[in-house]
């Protein structure tokens, strides 16, 4: 399998963690996303992750891709079937915080004049919304195993630090100390972003 993915994508970073923690055998490769017209190809949408199987088929998006790892590494603990679907939905709002910081920066990067204080301040909203709904729903994702959820929320708080800032910390001292500790799994350590 080969994961095309880059630096400082939360999404595939997601992924990333993933297969590490699952001990698979992914060939991960770093590209430039924006110049990359061999990956529409395999994805239409141009947009990393985008993992390749070894029978030449695609397979996108970063949820279907987690979904397919825990699948072939026959790994049930890692979404518990009981609570498949709160799961799921936790890892669809991490996603949507991930999106609006993406958004978010991809607005403060137009040409003056261009840019929308409007929509960066609705997509900030969005994020804060999000974290909030996270410290709200620790209780729930609290605990040490591999699971789909835990390892999407620290992505998102991460890529909130990381793009937009590091408040939501001292906004949610719990939450932060989950998140310090949970970080500590080896794949976080190889996949955090640094520029
Ligand atoms: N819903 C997608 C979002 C993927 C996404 O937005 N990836 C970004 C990088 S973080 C990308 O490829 N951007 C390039 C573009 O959209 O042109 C997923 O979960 O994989």
């Amino acid at each position: 399998m080969k994961l095309y993915n880059g630096p400082t994508s939360p999404f595939g970073r997601k992924v990333s963690v993933l297969y590490r923690e699952l001990g698979l055998p992914v060939n991960e490769v770093a590209i430039d996303v924006y110049s990359a017209e061999f990956l529409d190809a395999l994805n239409p949408l141009r947009q990393i992750p985008t993992l390749e199987l070894d029978d030449g088929r695609a397979i996108y998006d970063s949820m279907v891709i987690s979904l397919y790892l825990v699948s072939v590494a026959g790994r049930g603990d890692v979404l518990p079937e009981e609570q498949r679907w709160d799961i799921l939905t936790f890892c669809a709002m991490c996603d949507g915080v991930m999106e609006a910081v993406l958004q978010r920066r991809m607005e403060t990067l137009r040409p003056q004049g261009e840019k929308s204080p409007s929509v960066i301040t609705k997509l900030e909203t969005r994020a804060s919304r999000g974290v909030s709904n996270l410290a709200a729903q620790l209780h729930r994702i609290e605990g040490n195993g591999l699971r789909l959820d835990r390892i999407a929320a620290v992505c998102a708080l991460e890529y909130v630090s990381f793009r937009l800032s590091d408040d939501w910390r001292t906004l949610h001292p719990s939450l932060a100390a989950w998140c310090e500790a949970y970080g500590r799994i080896p794949g976080f350590a190889a996949t955090r972003p640094n520029s």
